[in-house]
């Protein structure tokens, strides 16, 4: 068994004390109904048990009408309806009424949950309704920039020791998930899907930005059994991931897995260390619903050149990704299989990146790409990448044609089909 899965297990049964012969504290909700708003009584129920006790939501829709946190400590949440997010997009574009407490890019949440030795069940029929519809459709026409507010579904910030399992979340406006801060977090079961239905809208992404999860700052995180329907990143793994363990995770349409963007932030360095995924599959939808599936994995840093500030410029930050491993992945008619560039929001004549990456391990995949190139991995001429590796690894280009690998600024590649497979180019 994998340590994360043990974590999980020792959650459940340090938490037994509470459903044993000691009476805990419970608090059981009803949603109020059509009309009226569950925010206090939400509240109230989280202030009454949600520390050394149980909160059981009751199943209907919960009417959330502003920012709420959860600080949870020994304590068991069973959601069997949803958080129904109302879609007054005024309102929460208005900074005053998200928090701010993940820092990269200034990103706002709605509610934010943080705390201790804690588990949320919601048993695959809760979670949270983010009306994203109605934000797909508000900004269909606007600009759209990194911290302009709009909230990110279901935050967990400073977390030690949580369980999030069996979790559904309908219709996010923006990121779906995001776990920052944090400690020995397991998600096990989550499902996130932004799919557009108006039709005015049909065959473009009008749901940009709506990434299944990114993770910052945090160490030992699982991410067990996600189906992430989305058009951007399904899982995007930021500075100071460490120890990341993902397993059985399916992406359907968006951008892929990306590590970054990295090095955003001149005066911060970017560390990623250690992580393992296992059986990733990833999906082209329909183009006349999602257009994209543009990568399986890749990877991406800033140049060292300062292009403007964050959050939506930026650049010069440094630090490294190593010990990556990628194995069973399947991808369907993905535009670039497996991608690694290091100009994100750059120019040509910016000073190349410093940032590293190095010991990434591809092993096992299978499927079909829509370029015949289907490893591009272009490292920076200062920092090139040791130790690519690839162990079995069979994707085709669906119209037939032989298969490509492109390497610059690789400094060692092995495993690759062909005697010559991968051209290591120095720039
Ligand atoms: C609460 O949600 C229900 C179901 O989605 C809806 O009918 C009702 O109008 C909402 N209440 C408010 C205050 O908007
Ligand atoms: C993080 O949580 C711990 C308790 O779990 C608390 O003592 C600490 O103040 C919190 N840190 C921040 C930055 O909120
Ligand atoms: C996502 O939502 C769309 C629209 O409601 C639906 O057609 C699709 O089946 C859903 N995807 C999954 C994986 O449930
Ligand atoms: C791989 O992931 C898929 C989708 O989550 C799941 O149905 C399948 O059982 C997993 N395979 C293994 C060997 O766990
Ligand atoms: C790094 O720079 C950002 C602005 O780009 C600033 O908000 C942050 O406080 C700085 N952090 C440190 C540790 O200096
Ligand atoms: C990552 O951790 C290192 C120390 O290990 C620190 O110097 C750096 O500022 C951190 N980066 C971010 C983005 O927090
Ligand atoms: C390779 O990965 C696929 C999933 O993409 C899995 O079904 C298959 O069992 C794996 N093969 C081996 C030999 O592990
Ligand atoms: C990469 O792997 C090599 C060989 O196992 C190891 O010596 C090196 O420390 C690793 N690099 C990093 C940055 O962990
Ligand atoms: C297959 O696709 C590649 C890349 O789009 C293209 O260069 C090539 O000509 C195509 N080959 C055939 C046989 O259609
Ligand atoms: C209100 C408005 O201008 N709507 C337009 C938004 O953009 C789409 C196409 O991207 C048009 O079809 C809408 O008319």
């Amino acid at each position: 068994m994998h340590s994360n899965s043990r974590l999980a297990l020792l959650l459940l049964t340090s938490l037994g004390f509470l459903f044993g012969p000691v009476q805990a504290k419970t608090c059981t909700l009803k949603p109020l109904g059509a009309g009226q708003d569950d925010t206090d009584q939400v509240e109230a129920a989280i202030a009454s048990c949600g520390q050394y006790g149980q909160v059981i939501f009751e199943a209907g829709d919960y009417n959330i009408t502003r920012k709420m946190t959860w600080d949870l400590v020994s304590s068991r949440v069973d959601l069997y309806g949803y958080l129904n997010f109302l879609p007054d997009v005024e309102y929460w574009l208005n900074a005053d009424n998200t928090y701010r407490v993940v820092f990269i890019q200034n990103q706002a949440s709605w509610f934010v949950v943080t705390g201790h030795d804690f588990i949320i069940d919601a048993h695959g029929v809760g979670g949270i309704q983010g009306n994203g519809q109605t934000w797909w459709n508000y900004f269909a026409n606007r600009t759209r920039e990194d911290g302009d507010g709009r909230p990110i579904a279901f935050t967990l910030s400073n977390v030690t020791r949580g369980l999030v399992q069996d979790f559904r979340i309908e219709a996010q406006p923006f990121w779906c998930n995001t776990v920052v801060d944090s400690t020995d977090v397991v998600y096990d079961g989550m499902y996130c899907n932004a799919t557009n239905t108006n039709p005015a809208y049909y065959g473009t992404n009008v749901v940009p930005n709506t990434d299944g999860i990114d993770t910052y700052r945090s160490d030992r995180v699982s991410l067990i059994n996600w189906d992430i329907t989305c058009g951007d990143d399904c899982l995007a793994i930021k500075g100071n991931t460490t120890d990341l363990h993902v397993q059985n995770y399916v992406c359907r349409g968006g951008n892929g897995i990306a590590f970054g963007s990295l090095g955003q932030y001149a005066n911060l360095s970017d560390i990623v260390d250690h992580v393992e995924m296992t059986n990733l599959t990833l999906l082209r939808l329909d183009s006349s619903i999602q257009p994209n599936m543009v990568s399986g994995v890749y990877f991406k840093s800033w140049t060292a050149t300062v292009n403007g500030v964050p959050p939506t410029g930026g650049g010069g930050g440094g630090g490294y990704v190593s010990n990556v491993l990628a194995q069973d992945v399947y991808v369907d008619r993905v535009t670039v299989p497996l991608h690694l560039y290091q100009t994100n929001g750059g120019h040509s004549g910016d000073t190349p990146s410093y940032l590293q990456f190095s010991n990434l391990t591809f092993i096992n995949w299978s499927g079909t790409s829509l370029r015949s190139k289907v490893v591009d991995i272009e490292c920076s001429a200062n920092a090139p990448c040791p130790n690519i590796d690839f162990v079995n690894f069979d994707v085709q280009p669906v119209n037939g044609t032989a298969p490509g690998y492109e390497c610059v600024n690789v400094l060692s590649e092995r495993g690759l089909p062909g005697a010559f497979a991968c051209f290591l180019l120095f720039h």
